[in-house]
């Protein structure tokens, strides 16, 4: 039809600026808006001769295809090769992954979805088995060449930037590191289609040049509400290297369980982990953070304090006890205390534990939700603090809030000034990051941290950037919730950076995290919670700011959750009534 293309279809785009009734009728084009709604529920039917579109998730910087040449992939003899030496670990590993799932391609049953709203993509397929003359061409095989030798562990400066040329000549992919190289093969991956029960495989003639907008692009963890077994980290982990995404930000303990085993503290688990087998032990850590950097994700570990700290209860010393009209209450209910040496002394021995398990540069600290009057009402506390941090004591009594937050600046100061001396066994510096909520009443917090915002709207991020500190934003990708409404659709909406131009939110806005904070959700639901909705940020956050197409975001976030499935995560849905075939 006239004016249709693919990923711009106005049928759609109207449709979704005139009646946005997300609960599933954008699944079918023919739905009459006059009928009742419970007719809008009509399962998808029409059925396309190809089983998917080959089209990639995050959508690319640069993407370009010729539909009139077809690349056939023979998975009997396919390879994917060296094109230099390069004997990186990582590369060979990820090789193995890709071969093996570009082989699964043809078993019985493939993935399968119904794009019954892009006529053009429609079209192209019906058009294929049709038309003779379409120039069809093998891929024996897709060359890597990966230029640096770079074979460590990933950090914040890392390079994924890649091209990736497919073409009847030779299909060849380029990446300056070995991360813009499994970027590379990932899309590679899900640039394959195949035709409807049978074994071809194909893609068509492409050219990408590929690179993140941001260079932090997360998934928040929570291993403190409910114990998550390992098989489901790894799932999230496998989840998040097929969209993109590279930073865990593991929220490893809260206030509900410590299930962090450490050595040096052996209490805090034994006290504070919900059973002693539901730990991660120092060797699962290990194994996890391996298993991230085969996929260039990193492990940021977050140790919260000082609130959200219950469950630090095997070490009462280090908490704070909480007066009520002027009398103390029993146990260890409080903060962190900061009004001591001991606390900054257990600190660094904790923390110089934790930087020999987690290799990342950067920690999260924390620091939300700080009991508004507990340290206010404790006189050693406000008299410590009157003498070595320069806070009125009188404050405590005339504006408990404020003062709890000027205390914040107090304790945040100083433990990040232990923690940077016991970085003793590091050669690299390391990066602190805290909740937005640090800043509210103080100054003290040193310039070169890194703030998350989850309170505030994307103005938030420009406020702390005029402060001086480099942000991260999360506000809007809050995916430990459920309602009739497809989230995804306002996650993928939501822009991190509105006002900012890219040169300036540049090295200020290092990019966000999806968060899944795990109250309501258990290891055995936490992957359709997460997928295929935490697919919407991380398109966000890799693709340009100008991939905005709901019309083409809908085609391919479908294409994605069956792509997951298919590959044996257990991903939810994105909303509506669908199907993913799966193997049996
Ligand atoms: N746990 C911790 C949480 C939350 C935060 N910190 C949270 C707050 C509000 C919502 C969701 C999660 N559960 N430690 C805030 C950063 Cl809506």
């Amino acid at each position: 039809k006239e004016g249709v293309q693919p990923g711009n279809n106005p049928y759609l785009n109207k449709f979704l600026e005139t009646h946005y009734r997300p609960s599933v009728s954008y699944m079918n084009p023919n739905f009459d808006l006059n009928i009742e709604p419970r007719y809008h529920f009509k399962p998808p039917i029409r059925k396309a001769p190809f089983s998917s579109t080959g089209e990639p998730w995050p959508m690319p910087k640069y993407y370009k295809t010729v539909n009139d040449i077809l690349l056939k992939l023979d998975t009997s003899s396919f390879e994917i090769t060296l094109l230099n030496e390069n004997s990186c670990d990582i590369l060979v590993n990820a090789i193995k992954r890709y071969d093996n799932i570009i082989k699964n391609l043809t078993i019985e049953e493939h993935y399968e979805f119904v794009y019954n709203y892009d006529e053009n993509l429609f079209n192209f397929h019906q058009s294929e088995i049709e038309d003779k003359y379409r120039n069809t061409q093998p891929m024996k095989n897709l060359e890597i060449e990966v230029i640096s030798d770079e074979c460590g562990y990933p950090d914040v400066d890392m390079d994924e930037s890649y091209t990736l040329n497919l073409h009847p000549s030779s299909s060849v992919l380029v990446a300056k590191q070995v991360w813009g190289a499994l970027r590379g093969i990932e899309t590679f991956s899900q640039l394959l289609f195949r035709r409807r029960n049978t074994d071809q495989i194909y893609a068509r003639d492409t050219e990408i040049d590929d690179e993140p907008r941001f260079p932090h692009r997360g998934i928040l963890l929570d291993t403190s509400r409910h114990f998550m077994h390992l098989y489901t980290i790894f799932n999230v982990l496998d989840g998040m290297s097929y969209n993109k995404m590279n930073v865990l930000h593991w929220h490893i303990i809260d206030d509900n369980s410590f299930p962090y085993q450490s050595l040096v503290f052996p209490k805090l688990s034994e006290k504070g982990a919900f059973h002693p087998t539901l730990v991660y032990t120092q060797k699962n850590i290990k194994d996890i953070v391996d298993y991230a950097r085969m996929r260039g994700i990193r492990v940021v570990p977050e140790f919260d304090s000082p609130g959200h700290s219950f469950s630090w209860l095997g070490y009462p010393d280090i908490k704070s006890t909480c007066y009520v009209n002027d009398q103390p209450i029993q146990g260890p209910m409080g903060p962190i205390n900061p009004a001591q040496d001991e606390t900054y002394n257990f600190m660094s021995k904790l923390f110089a534990e934790i930087y020999q398990v987690f290799p990342d540069n950067y920690v999260h600290l924390g620091g939300d939700e700080l009991h508004t009057t507990c340290w206010a009402t404790n006189p050693q506390i406000t008299e410590y603090l009157e003498k070595h941090g320069n806070i009125p004591a009188s404050e405590a009594i005339t504006n408990a809030g404020n003062y709890v937050n000027r205390a914040i600046g107090y304790y945040f100061k100083r433990l990040i000034e232990t923690l940077k001396s016991t970085a003793v066994t590091q050669d690299k510096k390391k990066s602190f990051i805290m909740w937005e909520d640090v800043l509210k009443n103080t100054q003290e917090v040193p310039k070169d941290s890194i703030l998350q915002v989850w309170l505030g709207r994307p103005q938030n991020v420009r406020a702390l950037n005029s402060q001086g500190y480099r942000a991260l934003f999360s506000s809007c990708w809050y995916l430990d919730s459920y309602k009739r409404q497809p989230m995804w659709v306002d996650y993928y909406n939501c822009e991190p950076s509105p006002y900012a131009t890219e040169s300036e939110e540049k090295n200020k806005l290092l990019g966000g995290e999806a968060c899944l904070w795990a109250e309501f959700i258990t290891t055995d639901t936490l992957m359709t919670f997460m997928w295929p909705r935490a697919s919407a940020p991380a398109e966000r956050l890799w693709s340009p700011k100008s991939t905005t197409n709901l019309g083409s975001a809908m085609r391919r976030i479908q294409e994605q959750r069956c792509r997951m499935i298919y590959r044996g995560l257990p991903t939810g849905h994105i909303s509506g009534p669908d199907y993913c075939l799966r193997p049996r």
